[in-house]
């Protein structure tokens, strides 16, 4: 039976959050793989969906969400969660999941890596800036230090089920290793168990299909 879930984008860290969850989830759904900075973004059909031009965007139903931690959130309240994931049960549970949520989309993406991004990567859009760059990176190792004896502690962020949050994290640590950023003992210990996860081989071969 069809959910009646389209994801549009491919070909990021960002994009590839929402493939994982939804094939997590065992969600059946269709994608537009429209890509960044490929003038897709700009084109009509797409801007009446999200006229900011960014990827990952969900639609279900006549409902439309963008942002890949929102998205992938979503996708965890509004289906029904195998065994193996975790579902906050309380609000002290849910507070837990947000703190590593929201840690991990503004200290590690946003204030991090997509600074890295914005000013190495695609310097000849956004402007060349060393010194925010090596600031960023900085920033980042420093964050991670400062978690990587409570990554280490469990399987997954929250114990021994994925979340949202691992989703977030992973995500971030393959980033970073694009960086040239070395992980951390912990981090990189985690981010080996996590990636084996036949649901992250499998959303990989969807985002990154080149
Ligand atoms: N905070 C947003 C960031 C989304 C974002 O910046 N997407 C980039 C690709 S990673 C994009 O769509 N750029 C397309 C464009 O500007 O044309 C999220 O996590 O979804």
């Amino acid at each position: 039976m069809s959910n009646d879930l389209t994801l549009w984008g491919v070909g990021t860290s960002r994009t590839l959050r929402p493939h994982w969850m939804l094939i997590e989830l065992g969600l059946d759904y269709e994608y537009k793989p429209i890509r960044s900075r490929s003038g897709e973004t700009l084109r009509p059909e797409f801007l009446r969906i999200n006229p900011r031009h960014k990827i990952p965007v969900l639609q279900h139903g006549s409902l439309v969400v963008s942002e890949s931690a929102a998205i992938i959130n979503y996708l965890g309240e509004a289906f029904p969660k195998p065994e193996r994931m975790f579902v906050p049960r309380d609000a002290a549970e849910r507070a837990r999941l947000n703190e590593w949520c929201y840690f991990i989309m503004t200290e590690l993406d946003a204030t991090s890596l997509y600074v890295v991004r914005r000013h190495e990567g695609l310097k000849h859009l956004y402007g060349e800036a060393p010194t925010a760059v090596e600031a960023a990176k900085s920033y980042f190792m420093h964050n991670l230090e400062a978690i990587d004896a409570r990554i280490s502690n469990a399987p997954c962020l929250l114990g021994d089920k994925l979340s949202a949050a691992d989703i977030l994290m992973l995500t971030c640590l393959e980033w970073a290793l694009t960086c040239s950023l070395q992980l951390p003992n912990g981090a990189a210990a985690y981010r080996e168990r996590i990636a084996k996860r036949p649901a992250y081989r499998a959303a990989l071969a969807k985002n990154f299909p080149n």
